[in-house]
Formats: structure tokens, sequence, C-alpha cells
């Protein structure tokens, strides 16, 4: 197989857009198309301040990276979960993003679960009895919120996530079995509306083996291992038979995401600000919220005695 750019010998062969590309063109190739949907999508310019949300997974860490590549002015979120699984997962994520920072010289905010708010991510779901036995509700409902408290708090004009193609194509479909309001969301850009951070998605469009491929030959040094809570999820599950499809159906995954997007671009949906226009001013955070009262991170907190609240 030989690279189309060069012909030199291809490292990296992508059937899904019958291309195949050399290390030297395919770490030019995924900036390039990162920058291409940042444009398309119109993201955010290079005057803007971007927050990175950072896990220490490939694709926040490949995110992080390919910002800072292509000139824009791009910081560190790391939030501490607390979360140890046998495996020290968050030490060595907060280990290796912090890494990643300091080689380069980034700036990296750092949010810790336990010693900002008294309690880790899996001691509140317990406090909580909330999500059977998995944090993940709790886990995401407080990320969401700190992404947000931290965008809002530190003047930044824009929250960027790392999730691929295969996340938002699972999610899709998810979305997608049940008919969900969640539908309308989703985007590759989420405008900032009262008190919430323009949300943005610049590697929608990339396939996770595509971003593996980045991380690696770009000697990323990044966590190998998923949260321990995300193992039986549905989410992994969904992957799977979209990976199925996807074997058989080159670029069927990326169809079925860009179709979606063309589908609410030409009105298949009904206007997107219809769910959020209820919104009100959380009276503890200051955030909008659609719970009456206190917003649903106020109220956890306010249960289990944060000395933050
Ligand atoms: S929600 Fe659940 Fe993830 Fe939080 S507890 Fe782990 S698996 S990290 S995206
Ligand atoms: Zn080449
Ligand atoms: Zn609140």
């Amino acid at each position: 197989m030989k690279c189309r750019k060069c012909g030199g010998k291809a490292t990296v062969n992508m059937r899904q857009h019958k291309l195949a590309l050399c290390s030297q063109h395919y770490l030019e190739w995924v900036p390039e198309q990162t920058e291409r949907f940042i444009k398309k999508y119109e993201m955010f310019s290079k005057n803007e301040k971007i927050l990175v949300a950072v896990s220490g997974g490939k694709d926040s860490l490949s995110l992080w990276d390919i910002l800072c590549r292509l000139g824009y002015q791009a910081d560190g979120l790391y939030i501490g979960l607390g979360i140890d699984g046998g495996i020290g997962y968050s030490t060595e994520s907060h280990r290796l993003t912090q890494q990643f920072a300091s080689e380069r010289g980034l700036t990296l905010h750092i949010v810790d679960m336990e010693r900002d708010y008294g309690h880790s991510i899996p001691a509140l779901a317990q406090a909580t009895h909330r999500g059977k036995g998995k944090p993940c509700a709790v886990c995401g409902l407080s990320k969401r919120h700190e992404m947000n408290r931290i965008a809002r708090d530190m003047g930044y004009d824009v929250l960027a996530t790392g999730h691929n193609l295969d996340d938002e194509a699972a999610v899709l479909f998810s979305n997608t079995l049940s008919w969900s309001d969640y539908l309308l969301r989703q985007e590759p850009v989420l405008p900032s509306s009262d008190g919430l951070a323009r949300k943005v998605k610049p590697l929608c469009r990339l396939y996770e083996k595509e971003m593996t491929a980045y991380a690696l030959l770009r000697g990323i040094k990044y966590i190998y291992e998923e949260c321990p809570f995300a193992e039986g999820s549905t989410t992994i599950y969904y992957k799977e038979l979209l990976n199925q499809l996807e074997n058989q159906r080159p670029g069927a995954k990326l169809s079925f995401y860009l179709k979606f997007l063309d589908a609410k671009q030409n009105g298949l949906f009904s206007p997107k600000d219809q769910l959020l226009s209820n919104l009100h001013t959380c009276p503890g955070c200051g955030q909008p919220t659609s719970a009456p009262g206190l917003c649903s991170f106020c109220r956890m907190m306010e249960k289990v005695g944060s000395p933050e609240i």
C-alpha cells in the first residue's frame, strides 16, 4: 500500500475514505481535517480562548495537541474523579495529563472532586444512592457542572471535548432507539446560552481508530485503560454493533452521523431552542438549570453536606 501524497510506504489505510498515507502525511492530514471541521461548523477562531477537557485518554490529549499545533489558544482542564478500580485509574490519568502539559509548557487547570467537594465520584454516588452501583450518572453530572464552572469563572469562550465519531455515532444510535429529546441537542457545536459556555467537538468526524493511530504515531503517552466503570456499558455495546456494520460497509458510521446532521439542518427536527427555553438560574451556583430551585449538582452536594455549598 502506497501513501497517496508521496508514494512512500503507507502506515495507515483508511478504507472508509479510500485513502492510505505514510506516518508523516497522516500526522499532517489529521490536523488539516480537524481545522476543516472547526471552520465548517464555525467552532471558534484564533482570537478565542479555548478550554479543552482532558481525561488523560488518547482523544482529549490528541485534541489538545492538534489545537496547539494549529495555533489555537488552548488550555486544559483535568477533573480528578477519585476512581481507582484496582488500576489506579485517576492517579495514572492525572499523572499522564500533568506530564503532557508540563512537557509542552501548557496551562492545565485541575479540579479534584475529593479535595474541592469532600467526596470522590464513587463516594458521591454511594452517598446519594444514585446509579445502581455505577457512578456514571453522578460522574457525568459533576463533569458537566465543573467544566461549565471553570469555563465561566476563568473567562473561556469555548469548551472543547475529545468526542470522536465512534462516540457520537453510539450516542446517536442510542438516542435514535428511544427517539430521545437529546437528538435535538446533539451537534458538533452547542451555542452558548446564559451562563453556559459554547461547547464544541472538533474530532466528531474522526474515527476512534484514526485517533488511536494519531496518538501512537505522535508519541503521545496516554492511559490505555478505559475507566473501570465503562466495562459492560451500553455505549460499548452500541460501538461494537456499529463496528460490525462498519466492517461490512466501510464509511457506514460516518454516513449515519453526517446524514443525521444534514437531516437536522434541513428541518427534520424542531428548532433546537425549544427545549432550552425554560431554563432558569440556579440560586446555588448561578448556572442555568431546568430543575425547579437548585440545579441537580447543587442538590446532590446539599444532600451529602459538601463544605462548598
Ligand atoms: S461516566 Fe462512568 Fe465515564 Fe465517569 S464513571 Fe467512568 S465510565 S468516567 S465517560
Ligand atoms: Zn507520504
Ligand atoms: Zn447549582
